[in-house]
């Protein structure tokens, strides 16, 4: 019912781009062990896991997520805010290629794929470093004729849109209040992460089973008290790449 595609942990991303956090040594053998248990839970709640061979110069190419927003129709290609992560595109597109047909984005639009939150037929696209207003632009053009609906959402001190809020269910999401406005999101129930987690609120959705790192296990009480169905996995040595659980993979329908 769900496909993932994902890639495997490039030797290099010791070398990934950083923007809020300070960088530290990786220990890619780790990062690798993670990253497998990571595929294993994704296999778990369902997925059919593709992971495309790693990329030796591309340090951040494991975070699959920012080059492509997948939907039922279609799939978009971005480009990426950060241009080291340009080169990643094409890679993934040879195989997405194979399940949607693609659109583009181009200069000097900038679009990254951990800004695109959707809920339902709404698309909601952070305005980050990364993603800029050509880019929801961009996008909001292309999906007309699809259905969806792009508003774009102011983020500050965080990456992207998904470092910030994303969804638990139709109906709901997790939202760290100091990095989004609380008021974008007062049509969904909302969830706040603990305040002792301001990193929390990337948790990855495949139908009605959560992924989310074991780093942050009061936020994981929160959502296990409100009744979801919470599987946690480490992923500490990706978290130095300033990753998490959603930006490891494009989750999509196999038969929309
Ligand atoms: C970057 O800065 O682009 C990577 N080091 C981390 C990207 C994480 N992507 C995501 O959460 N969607």
């Amino acid at each position: 019912m769900w496909n993932a595609v994902t890639r495997a942990v490039s030797p290099s991303v010791g070398r990934c781009e950083l923007s809020y956090i300070p960088r530290e040594p990786i220990d890619v053998a780790q990062a690798r062990t993670q990253h497998r248990d990571y595929l294993r839970v994704l296999q778990s709640v369902g997925c059919d896991v593709q992971t495309l061979p790693e990329q030796n110069d591309l340090p951040d190419s494991v975070f699959v997520e920012d080059v492509a927003i997948v939907l039922d129709e279609v799939a978009v290609l971005t480009r990426p805010g950060a241009p080291s992560r340009r080169p990643e595109v094409a890679s993934v597109a040879d195989l997405l290629c194979h399940h949607r047909p693609l659109l583009v984005i181009e200069a000097p639009a900038t679009l990254d794929g951990g800004d695109v939150l959707r809920m339902g037929r709404t698309l909601h696209v952070g305005q980050s470093a990364r993603s800029n207003p050509d880019g929801i632009a961009q996008l909001r053009e292309l999906l007309i004729p699809y259905g969806y609906a792009v508003e774009g959402v102011l983020t500050r001190g965080c990456l992207h849109l998904k470092s910030a809020v994303t969804a638990l269910s139709d109906d709901c999401v997790l939202l760290q209040p100091a990095w989004v406005d609380r008021e974008r999101f007062a049509n969904f129930r909302v969830i706040e992460v603990d305040p002792a987690e301001p990193h929390a609120a990337n948790v990855l959705r495949v139908g009605d089973a959560l992924i989310m790192p074991t780093s942050f296990p009061r936020t994981r009480q929160r959502l296990l008290d409100a009744g979801f169905r919470v599987t946690a996995v480490d992923v500490s040595e990706l978290q130095k790449a300033e990753g998490a659980v959603t930006c490891c993979s494009l989750v999509f329908r196999s038969d929309p």
